[in-house]
């Protein structure tokens, strides 16, 4: 995780400074990559005596987009912990524009649910979700991220860092929910190295690296970052076909991550192969095992299918990131989003004697 904290040097200064929500690459920066900013609140909800931010129910509120990978892994850390009743959470729209992310009006329908205006108190005049950054902080001058992790009691933004989002939800809410909750372990002691050294490779080359490779500005920085993608992605496959003992990244249990991959490989096939040109192969025809594993979560559990939603993804990527679709027509295809757990494409089926 420090690597993942590490390898975003750009400051939240340059990062305003540079003009539009679309310079995800410093004009200037003749390196042609994108480099993440460092997230800026990271304080923690503790169940540690004297803590700034106990554990409490109703106390907390996540501000997310469904489009985002980094805020999916919150609702479904969320949803797996069965912190239904104990922590909110609202939905932007799907169009991030200069700005920043901005909520729904009370008059627009979009689909999923809970894509709503800002339901907290005294938040009625707010319109986007800079809004609230600069409730915590009036001078801030980073992007305005989503996942915000945001309390009520105090009107202040916790964390805006999913990895220790997830962290906080996966363990420090143990004391008050249910046990069948509880025993769900998702950085269980016994596993914890094998983790974090999944984690750095799979953070920087997967799934920041779809972003490296779609937001580079030079034919050499995207062509380095996406030949880095697919070796890490053979290499996630690699691991998957000689799990035996799965059906998930670690086995018998669900651990983040299974989440941290998940993220970004439902939205490969729906977008990042054509809109960050992440082509070499895809998921649906290139990957049997990542294929089938991806699928098992998506079929096999709520948290991770309820909290899937592909228009959200499909649109915001490509009718935000006008730089890269300045049409913003958004690709019908490949249909569908998903395959059902027993259909396969034909290149596959034939392969298999199927046909
Ligand atoms: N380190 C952050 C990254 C979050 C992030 O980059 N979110 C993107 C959406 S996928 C965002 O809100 N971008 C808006 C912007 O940069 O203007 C995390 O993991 O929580």
């Amino acid at each position: 995780m420090v690597r993942e904290i590490l390898a975003v040097i750009v400051t939240s200064k340059q990062q305003a400074s540079s003009g539009h929500v679309t310079d995800w690459v410093n004009p200037g920066d003749k390196s042609g990559e994108f480099k993440r900013q460092v997230s800026s609140f990271r304080d923690w909800i503790s169940r540690e005596s004297g803590a700034k931010y106990p554990p409490e129910k109703g106390r907390y509120h996540v501000y997310v987009s469904y489009a985002c990978p980094w805020a999916h892994r919150t609702l479904i850390t969320r949803k797996l912990k069965g912190l239904k009743d104990f922590i909110s959470y609202s939905v932007v729209h799907w169009h991030l524009a200069e700005g920043g992310w901005r909520f729904v009006t009370k008059d627009e329908k979009e689909p999923g649910e809970n894509v709503v205006p800002d339901p907290m108190e005294g938040h009625e005049a707010f319109t986007h979700l800079r809004q609230v950054y600069f409730e915590s902080e009036k001078q801030y001058e980073g992007r305005f991220t989503v996942p915000v992790l945001y309390d009520k009691k105090t009107k202040r933004i916790v964390s805006n860092e999913s990895s220790e989002i997830i962290r906080m939800l996966g363990t420090e809410f143990d004391d008050l929910i249910e046990a069948k909750y509880r025993s769900v372990a998702l950085y269980p002691e016994s596993l914890r190295s094998q983790i974090d050294e999944t984690n750095t490779w799979t953070y920087d080359l997967i799934n920041n690296g779809v972003y490296k490779s779609g937001f580079a500005t030079t034919a050499e920085a995207y062509e380095r970052n996406v030949v880095a993608l697919f070796e890490a992605v053979d290499k996630a496959e690699k691991h998957l076909s000689a799990q035996k003992d799965g059906p998930y990244y670690f086995g018998k249990a669900i651990t983040e991550a299974d989440i941290r991959l998940y993220v970004t490989l439902v939205r490969f096939d729906p977008v990042y192969v054509q809109h960050f040109k992440c082509n070499i192969r895809d998921i649906r025809s290139g990957y049997p095992a990542l294929h089938r594993w991806m699928r098992s979560l998506y079929w096999g559990h709520a948290a991770f299918k309820e909290t899937t939603q592909f228009e959200h993804i499909k649109w915001h990527y490509t009718r935000s990131h006008t730089q890269i679709n300045p049409l913003a027509i958004t690709p019908v295809g490949p249909l569908p989003h998903i395959l059902p757990l027993e259909e396969e494409v034909r290149a596959v089926k034939a392969a298999v004697g199927k046909l």
